[in-house]
């Protein structure tokens, strides 16, 4: 049975299931292979994903969907089955990176623009034909000394909701993610008025774009202190501020949010994410689209070793699990030790 866009943006946010972002593209896999001293090639980035996508209690449960690398998408595991075939085959929907990565933003020193517009619809109509359900498009803002500009925020905010407007068109869900890096020495209150700015213009502009707040999925950062920032906000901090910041830009018309974990640690990541969902009702349900924070563990447990498999998979599906109790709001610090 076809599900209708509305259908997909709510089964990707279904109570208790999050997303895998697996969407790393040839030169961010290669650095995470690096770190396990692996070679990327198309068969080890195949091995390591199929190895994911069988943990099949991991993807049956806690995985709502897994956004996919263009090459993921047409790849095929060991015994032939498309890779996109054992992710539905798991109860869970396929989806794809579309955005063509970040380019320097004219005039605005330090700052970037997503680029990937061109042959949108016509690549959107091919990823629908491969099995695709939802795509995603990452913007990135950096916080630092007159920065983010004015520019750099509407520039990235309209092009993510022309990329919105032309998958909705197209037929796939669009995960909006607007990035607003953790990567400065900014305090949390800094980081809560740049990603308050951020949102309500991306909000602005879907409007403007008529995009429909019904059928997308809000990938946005949590609020919390710069990695280089000496006063570190406690993890209620970061809960309460993340969602006083969304309370004041983010429709309740919109299904759901997905966090992106943005190099927190993967417990940090998973307890953020249960203490917002443990404050009460909220007008969406909150959960994960985490790349690092759900799969750092399982890649240093494999290392790209054959061997190695069970105990990847191992590693993944219990923070897959530990991610999934905190889209719940039913993670608790005891159950990480039971590892
Ligand atoms: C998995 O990483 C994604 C792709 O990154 P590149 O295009 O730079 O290779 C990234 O967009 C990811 O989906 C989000 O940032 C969430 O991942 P994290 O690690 O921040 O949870």
């Amino acid at each position: 049975m076809t599900m209708t866009l509305e259908q997909v943006a709510q089964a990707m946010v279904a109570p208790g299931r999050g997303i895998l972002a697996a969407d790393e593209s040839s030169g961010t896999i290669k650095k995470r292979f690096d770190s396990i001293k692996t070679e990327s090639t198309a068969d080890s980035r195949r091995d390591y994903r199929e190895m994911l996508f069988r943990s099949n209690d991991a993807m049956k449960n806690y995985i709502s969907g897994v956004i996919l690398y263009d090459e993921t998408l047409r790849q095929k595991a060991k015994d032939g089955t498309p890779l996109a075939k054992i992710i539905s085959d798991a109860g869970s929907l396929p989806g794809i990176k579309v955005d063509a990565g970040t380019k320097p933003l004219q005039f605005s020193p330090g700052e970037v623009i997503t680029e990937g517009l061109d042959k949108l619809p016509e690549r959107v109509k091919e990823y629908v034909a491969l099995g695709a359900k939802f795509a995603k498009w990452r913007a990135v803002i950096d916080i630092g000394a007159g920065i983010p500009s004015y520019t750099c925020i509407k520039a990235n905010s309209h092009a993510l909701a022309r990329y919105a407007a032309i998958c909705l068109e197209g037929g796939l869900v669009p995960i909006v993610e607007p990035e607003v890096l953790m990567d400065g020495a900014h305090d949390i209150d800094r980081c809560a008025e740049v990603t308050e700015w951020v949102l309500k213009d991306v909000f602005q502009e879907l409007y403007y774009n008529r995009v429909t707040l019904e059928q997308i999925v809000l990938k946005p950062n949590m609020v919390i202190s710069g990695k280089k920032s000496p006063k570190q906000a406690s993890r209620e901090e970061v809960a309460e501020k993340t969602v006083k910041v969304l309370k004041r830009t983010v429709p309740a018309a919109v299904p759901g949010i997905a966090f992106l974990s943005g190099g927190q640690s993967d417990e940090d990541a998973t307890a953020h994410l249960h203490l917002m969902n443990a404050m009460g009702k909220l007008p969406w349900n909150l959960t994960f689209s985490y790349g690092r924070a759900l799969q750092a563990a399982a890649l240093k447990a494999w290392s790209g070793k054959p061997e190695n498999e069970a105990a990847g998979a191992k590693a993944f599906a219990h923070r897959a699990k530990m991610n999934g109790l905190a889209a719940a709001g039913k993670w608790a610090q005891g159950l990480e030790k039971a590892a």
